[in-house]
């Protein structure tokens, strides 16, 4: 095992990489971190401290939120907030754009601050995702829409925190996925892993099958023909980052697909499926909506809804030609 290297000297080491590169990213992934500590630690005490059970508000689509949730929320606003390097946050957990004092950042972030936050009353594991786009309006002038907007394939740095039985952050920057696990006692996040590559083909189908009744003729085609030709396991863990992860670590495809109740889907394009789709392309794996490349997609609305199919190149092919 050679030296211990921390996140916040990966990512200084990492920066030199980019020319021109004035550390404000690197400042912001480092805040990122940060807060992620601080939620870990709450997450992983939430069973004592009482803070379980509904906060009695709603989020944006309906769902009851739970107190974790809103501090994790909390959390990453104040770090956001902090970097400077920030304009506009836009958050599962806020209907509207979060705009930040310092208008004239550089950086948007799409979070979801605490996803699958449900399987906090049973512990099973829960994380944060987030995408970082760079503005493209003039600093001077006040970000709007055309920065929302952008399609996946201009993020500029994507990730998650999984809050499991390590806490372990991955992200990328478009030179490979780096995955990083933090040591508790001294709250240093530690390298685990660099240049994290999907298996090329993996025997693990992760899907709601209790959606099976509403999914497209195609959909049924394929489930049929893997349950009767070339049986798959199935592992579903309903927290996308715990079942992206372990995904992108033993291969697999991880599906959401659209259904006759959510024609798009139930995830969220620009805080679930373009991070997670740049995750697993960075990682060789493909990322689609069935028809298209996630990344691809020019969003109209910084809450709409994706089918999501991604995992394993040569399940993804076998997948998508059903479809
Ligand atoms: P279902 C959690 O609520 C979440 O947003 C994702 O983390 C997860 O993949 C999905 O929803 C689970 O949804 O309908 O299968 O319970």
């Amino acid at each position: 095992m050679g030296r211990l290297v921390t996140l916040e000297e990966y990512i200084l080491k990492s920066q030199n990489k980019f020319p021109g590169a004035k550390g404000e990213l690197s400042q912001l992934l480092r805040d990122i971190s940060l807060a992620s500590k601080i939620i870990s630690k709450e997450v992983n005490r939430a069973g004592l401290a009482q803070i379980l059970g509904t906060a009695g508000s709603m989020n944006v689509h309906g769902e009851s939120v739970k107190r974790l949730d809103l501090f994790a929320n909390d959390q990453l606003i104040r770090a956001l907030s902090r970097s400077g390097s920030v304009c506009m946050i836009v958050s599962e957990e806020s209907e509207g754009v979060i705009r930040l004092r310092q208008s004239s950042a550089k950086y948007i972030v799409f979070m979801d601050p605490l996803d699958g936050s449900s399987n906090v009353d049973v512990n099973v594991s829960i994380g944060t995702i987030f995408s970082i786009y760079q503005r493209i309006s003039h600093e001077g002038d006040e970000p709007g829409d055309m920065d929302l907007l952008q399609p996946g394939t201009r993020q500029i740095a994507a990730g998650y925190v999984l809050f499991g039985t390590n806490t372990k952050l991955l992200y990328t920057t478009g030179l490979g996925v780096t995955e990083f696990t933090l040591e508790p006692s001294i709250g240093e996040f530690f390298l685990s892993e660099e240049q994290i590559r999907i298996p090329a083909k993996g025997d693990i189908l992760s899907v709601n099958e209790g959606n099976r009744r509403s999914w497209s003729p195609e959909l049924k085609a394929y489930w049929n023909h893997i349950k009767s030709e070339s049986p798959l396991t199935t592992r579903y863990i309903g927290s996308m980052v715990s079942d992206v992860h372990r995904t992108l670590i033993s291969g697999g495809i991880f599906l959401y697909p659209e259904s006759v109740k959510l024609p798009y889907g139930k995830l969220r394009l620009m805080y679930e499926g373009n991070p997670m789709a740049f995750l697993v392309e960075q990682a060789g794996g493909v990322a689609s909506t069935g028809s298209m490349r996630i990344m691809d997609i020019v969003p109209t609305d910084i809450h709409q809804r994706v089918p999501v199919y991604m995992g394993s190149p040569a399940n993804m092919t076998q997948l998508l030609s059903f479809l």
